[in-house]
């Protein structure tokens, strides 16, 4: 099946008693059982809820996985794929990505004995000399938020598989409509389904995808064991978005595009995260592991202060100023400010994230309209 045909049919049966063709929306905390334990596989909703049962059967389809385990948000699933390593684990993972992600391995579990190192995970010289057998997962993130540099994920993986190490990629940025990890040697795929699998953000929802059963099992038993499973209305939410991800996402890709080609030509802009632009440093290597550059686009300023960026931030009138990505309506973020800030000044500066930097998320909106808007704030500078 390809992919559109699976984002919209992969796990999802009409209603076997009403015959409801879409996924119904099982508000209920608990199931009646004929005798103890004598059920219909169902026994309490934070352990099974059949609308959450029907999304992570799709999205396993969709990253060509066996099986998917959801819960509240992005950084609760990530919590659940560290629960799994152990006091003096180490990991190795991207050095530029979401603030969030930092400050989960940095501020929480460095207390309770795992320390992350961060590094260019496509300089392998350094990526070696931190490998030791205390190392157990290398954390990826492809496209990096919000550089935009790609790693190369078969190459990590294949370097990790040789010294029996876990890999994750966090695939948010790219969806598996651009990208699938476990098809490229990753074992594990994390999503923020709050971004292009929600896609019109109205949920906040976190996904995992494994090819293995046993860490399957594992996944599972944390995520009943913990408990931040998502409600089934969010479920339904992410569902009926990933109905359209594939169109989506096609439109936001062309429409980001043009709106980096735009601004790579525009004089007040010194500098364009896209790798979809052909003198983008990853450009080939993008187009090796992707299938297509994604829709988000971030850039720096000729004047690289923060009173700059703050003007451009505050006056765009299309592109809305908030954090998030991946929905229809494009926004507008400040990285230093907003996502980024529980990151060290000193960190971000030396992967590029200057005070100045700016990130789109570009939506589906008629693409003139938003090259028109981001003319007007730049010519105020
Ligand atoms: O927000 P939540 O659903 O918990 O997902 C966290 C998360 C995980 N991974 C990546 C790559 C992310 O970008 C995020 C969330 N990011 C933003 C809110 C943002 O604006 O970048």
């Amino acid at each position: 099946m390809k992919f559109g045909t699976k984002a919209i049919h992969a796990g999802v049966e009409p209603d076997p008693v009403t015959g409801a063709v879409m996924t119904p929306i099982y508000q209920t905390s608990t199931y009646a059982q004929e005798a103890p334990g004598q059920h219909k596989g169902y026994e309490y909703a934070r352990t099974q809820n059949p609308t959450r049962s029907v999304l992570e059967k799709n999205l396993a389809a969709l990253e060509n996985g066996i099986d998917a385990i959801c819960f509240a948000s992005g950084m609760a699933a990530m919590d659940a794929i560290l629960r799994t390593l152990n006091p003096g684990d180490e990991i190795i993972s991207t050095n530029d990505l979401y603030g969030g992600s930092y400050r989960l391995m940095v501020r929480v579990y460095e207390r309770f004995g795992v320390k992350a190192h961060f590094v260019d995970l496509g300089d392998q010289e350094k990526v070696k000399k931190l490998i030791s057998p205390k190392t157990k997962l290398f954390w990826i993130e492809t496209p990096t938020n919000p550089m935009l540099n790609i790693v190369d994920i078969k190459k990590v993986c294949s370097m990790a598989k040789a010294h029996g190490i876990l890999t994750c990629v966090d695939n948010t940025f790219a969806s598996p409509y651009l990208q699938n990890p476990l098809d490229l040697g990753a074992d594990i795929v994390v999503h923020s389904a709050t971004k292009y699998l929600g896609g019109h953000s109205d949920v906040v929802l976190g996904a995992i995808i494994v090819k293995d059963e046993k860490l399957a099992q594992d996944l599972h038993f944390l995520q009943n064991a913990m408990g931040a499973v998502p409600g089934p209305h969010d479920c339904f939410l992410v569902l009926r978005g990933i109905k359209t991800l594939h169109i989506r996402v096609e439109r936001a890709c062309k429409n980001a595009k043009k709106v980096a080609k735009f601004l790579q030509a525009h004089p007040k802009v010194s500098k364009v995260y896209y790798p979809g632009l052909k003198d983008n440093p990853y450009h080939e290597l993008a187009k090796e592991q992707m299938r297509g550059f994604g829709a988000m686009v971030s850039f720096d300023l000729q004047k690289d202060t923060f009173e700059d960026a703050i003007r451009v931030l505050s006056n765009t009138r299309i592109f809305t100023l908030a954090e998030s990505l991946g929905g229809v309506e494009s926004l507008i973020g400040h990285p230093a400010t907003m996502t980024h800030a529980s990151i060290p000044r000193e960190e971000r500066l030396k992967v590029g994230l200057t005070d100045s930097l700016i990130r789109l998320s570009v939506g589906i909106e008629d693409v003139e309209d938003l090259i028109e808007d981001l003319e007007q704030a730049l010519v105020q500078l």
